[in-house]
């Protein structure tokens, strides 16, 4: 059995106790009211289609919950959502990743109508990553010259002799002119969601075979597969644009993935006024990676959907998050004494 087979396994044997503590978890609030979020209206929270997005996502709405904000959830793009937040159609995105929304996050700030709510701790990359068992595999990993080497152990029947490179799909906008530029036996092979690249993997490891596949850390993979990324020359901003710059001296593109930078969140720039509590509260919170790995975990090795997940997170890390609630209002001063 693979390791999330096993804590999966576990996991469900636990389902009784965890309910409990759960509905101790989901104990109404003491009354906050709508008026202590500034409006009623509900604040607009997109999800995205991987894991810990969508945990922290429910994690983060609950919360406002708890100081009487309403929220809906709405499924977004993870591209289009920085339009949709600018024009206030959305109020924030919790979960920024540079190499996958940089650009698009970027693009939308210059335009005006959102901005960054502060970071995360928790430091993200973004790069071609492999399991424990496929440095035996395949010596001399994680440089990638050596997976260049080794590419035929990852071709399939389909791929004509090249090595696939497991991807997520195409909306995550991921450059392809890498493998060109630096000329490796190599293709892509999207898969629909973050979902079928865990199969993906989870298939690989249970047989032992050859895999190399898009990852990102934090993830649940952090803690159960030791992985490892590949080593691709380093980032240089100059590798984008000249040629000239690099190992191949004709192309761009002959580098990896910037080596990680903090996650960051996003707000519309109409929520401080609308939202002022639940604006202030978005800049507190800050996850950790392990924070993160365990939201992904409670969906990915755990089933739990999304909400389920979120509200179990919050009934476990209660003194994670309460510094971030707003402070009770200060007790009334004492009389003054009576005057002589
Ligand atoms: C989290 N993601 C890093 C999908 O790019």
């Amino acid at each position: 059995m693979t390791p999330r087979g096993v804590l999966r396994l576990l996991g469900s044997l636990r389902t009784g106790a965890c309910a409990l503590l759960l509905a101790l978890g989901m104990l109404p609030a003491p009354a906050a009211r709508a008026q202590d979020c500034g409006s009623a209206d509900p604040i607009v929270i997109p999800t995205h289609t991987w894991a810990s997005q969508a945990v922290m996502s429910h994690v983060v709405g609950q919360l406002f919950e708890k100081i009487g904000c309403n929220v809906r959830y709405i499924s977004e793009d993870s591209q289009a959502v920085y339009e949709a937040v600018r024009l206030g159609d959305a109020a924030l995105q919790v979960e920024v990743w540079q190499g996958l929304s940089g650009a698009a996050f970027a693009a939308a700030r210059a335009k005006g109508g959102i901005v960054e709510a502060g970071e995360h701790a928790a430091v993200g990359r973004e790069e071609w990553w492999y399991p424990a068992h496929v440095a035996r595999l395949c010596p001399g990993l994680p440089d990638w010259k050596a997976l260049e080497k080794c590419s035929e152990i990852f071709a399939r029947p389909d791929s004509g002799g090249k090595g696939v490179f497991v991807d997520g799909p195409p909306e995550w906008l991921h450059d392809y002119r890498r493998i060109e530029a630096l000329e490796m036996n190599f293709t892509t092979v999207h898969t629909g969601g973050a979902a079928a690249l865990w199969e993906e993997l989870e298939t690989a490891v249970k047989n032992k075979t050859p895999i190399v596949m898009f990852n990102w850390s934090p993830n649940f993979t952090d803690a159960l597969y030791r992985g490892r990324f590949v080593e691709f020359p380093a980032f240089h901003a100059k590798c984008r644009r000249d040629a000239k710059w690099g190992v191949n001296p004709k192309a761009t593109h002959d580098c990896g993935n910037p080596p990680g930078a903090r996650l960051k969140k996003a707000a519309w720039a109409g929520m401080p006024k609308k939202w002022p509590a639940a604006h202030r509260m978005l800049r507190r919170v800050s996850f950790t990676a392990r924070q993160i790995g365990v939201m992904a975990a409670l969906v990915d090795v755990h089933a739990m959907d999304p909400p389920r997940a979120a509200a179990r997170w919050l009934a476990r890390n209660e003194k994670v998050w309460r510094p971030w609630m707003p402070k009770p209002p200060a007790p009334p001063a004492p009389p003054a004494p009576p005057a002589e």
